[in-house]
C-alpha cells in the first residue's frame, strides 16, 4: 500500500455513509486527487498526500498502528472500540446520535424501566458504559446489524443503536428513550511521526488548510448598511464587529459595514440588526477563512 514513506497517508471510508462528505471536505480543502469507486488509493496531485480507502472499521486501528497517519471516522467507533489515537478536529458532518429505543407499546418509559430487560446493539462497549453509569441493570446482547428489527423478532426488548434522521426508528415503530451520547466525523491521529519533523510540518500545513475549510463553514460574510448613529447598537449585535471593514456611503450619514456572523447565530442576529434599523443586509458564503 505504501509508496513513499515521506508522504501522510489519511484512511478515509472507502464507500459508506461518511465517504461523500469526506470526499467533498478533502476537495474543498483544495487537495485534488482522482477517485472512483474501485480506488484502493490515491495521491494528491498538489500536496504530499496519499489517501488510503478501507473499511470504517479498519480506520482506528490502521492508525493506532501507524499504517497510516491520519483518519476520518464517525466519533462513535472511538468510543466503541477505544482505538489509542488522538482526535485532531471535529469536521461538523456525519452527525448521528446513539440512543436507547423501545417499540411504541412497550411499558418501558423511562430508564429505570429497562431494568431486567434484554437490550440488542451494535454498539456493546457504548451500551454497557452507559447502563452502569445509569445504575441500570439490563442485559446487553451484541448482534451484527439490523438492530431495529431485533425486538419484532423477540431478540430483545430494547435496542441501542445510531440514528439520524429517526426515519428508521420510525418506520420500526420504535421510540427513543435516551440518548447515549452524540456523534460526527472526526479526524485521527497516532504520536507514531512525532519527531519526524517534515511529517509533522506536513501536518501542520494540511491542519491549516481543513480548519481554514471549518472556520468558513461556521461563518458568513455579510454587507449592511446602517446609519451611523446606530453603530455602537450594532457593536453590540455582531460580536465580530470589534474589527470590521467600514466605508461612509454618499449617503450622508450613512455606513456600509462588513464582517462576518456565525452560522448558528445568524437568523437571530439579522432579526436583530433589523430591528435596530439595518437596511439592505447581503450575504456571501465564505470559501476559507484563515486565522
Ligand atoms: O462498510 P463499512 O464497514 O465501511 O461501513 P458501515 O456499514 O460499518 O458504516 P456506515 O457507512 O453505515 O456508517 C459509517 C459512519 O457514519 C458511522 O460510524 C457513523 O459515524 C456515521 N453515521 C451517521 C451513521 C448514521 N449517521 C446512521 N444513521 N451510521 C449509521 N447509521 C445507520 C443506523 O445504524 C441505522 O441503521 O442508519 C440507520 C438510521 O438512520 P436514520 O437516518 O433512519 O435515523
Ligand atoms: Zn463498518
Amino acid at each position: 500500500m505504501t509508496t513513499n514513506n515521506k508522504n501522510l497517508k489519511l484512511a478515509i471510508q472507502k464507500q459508506g455513509r461518511l465517504t461523500d462528505e469526506t470526499l467533498e471536505f478533502l476537495r474543498k480543502s483544495s487537495l485534488e486527487f482522482e477517485s472512483y469507486q474501485q480506488k484502493l488509493f490515491s495521491l494528491c496531485r498538489n500536496f504530499p498526500l496519499e489517501i488510503v480507502y478501507v473499511r470504517d472499521d479498519d480506520i482506528g486501528g490502521f492508525v493506532e498502528n501507524g499504517v497510516v497517519d491520519l483518519g476520518i471516522i464517525g466519533q462513535n467507533i472511538l468510543y466503541e472500540v477505544r482505538p489509542k489515537v488522538k482526535k485532531l478536529l471535529n469536521l461538523r458532518f456525519g452527525f448521528c446520535s446513539l440512543v436507547i429505543a423501545v417499540p411504541k407499546e412497550s411499558d418501558v418509559r423511562r430508564l429505570e424501566d429497562l431494568n431486567e430487560k434484554i437490550i440488542a446493539t451494535t454498539y456493546p462497549v457504548s451500551t454497557q458504559n452507559f447502563l452502569k453509569k445509569s445504575n441500570v441493570q439490563a442485559k446487553v446482547i451484541k448482534i451484527g446489524g439490523s438492530v431495529e428489527i431485533a425486538p419484532v423478532l423477540g431478540i430483545a426488548e430494547a435496542i441501542v443503536d445510531l440514528s439520524s434522521t429517526g426515519s428508521t426508528l420510525a418506520l420500526n415503530d420504535l421510540r427513543i428513550i435516551t440518548k447515549i451520547y452524540d456523534s460526527e466525523a472526526v479526524l485521527i491521529t497516532n504520536d507514531k511521526f512525532s519527531g519526524q519533523t517534515s511529517k509533522e510540518k506536513l501536518l501542520e500545513k494540511l491542519l491549516l488548510r481543513f480548519k481554514g475549510v471549518l472556520s468558513a463553514k461556521n461563518y458568513k460574510y455579510v454587507m449592511l448598511n446602517a446609519p451611523e448613529e446606530i453603530f455602537p447598537k450594532l457593536k453590540k449585535i455582531v460580536p465580530g464587529l470589534k474589527s470590521p471593514n467600514i466605508s461612509q456611503l454618499i449617503k450622508k450619514g450613512w455606513l456600509s459595514v462588513q464582517t462576518v456572523i456565525k452560522e448558528d447565530v445568524f437568523w437571530e442576529t439579522v432579526e436583530k440588526l433589523k430591528r435596530v434599523g439595518v437596511s439592505k443586509i447581503i450575504v456571501l458564503p465564505i470559501e476559507k477563512m484563515i486565522t
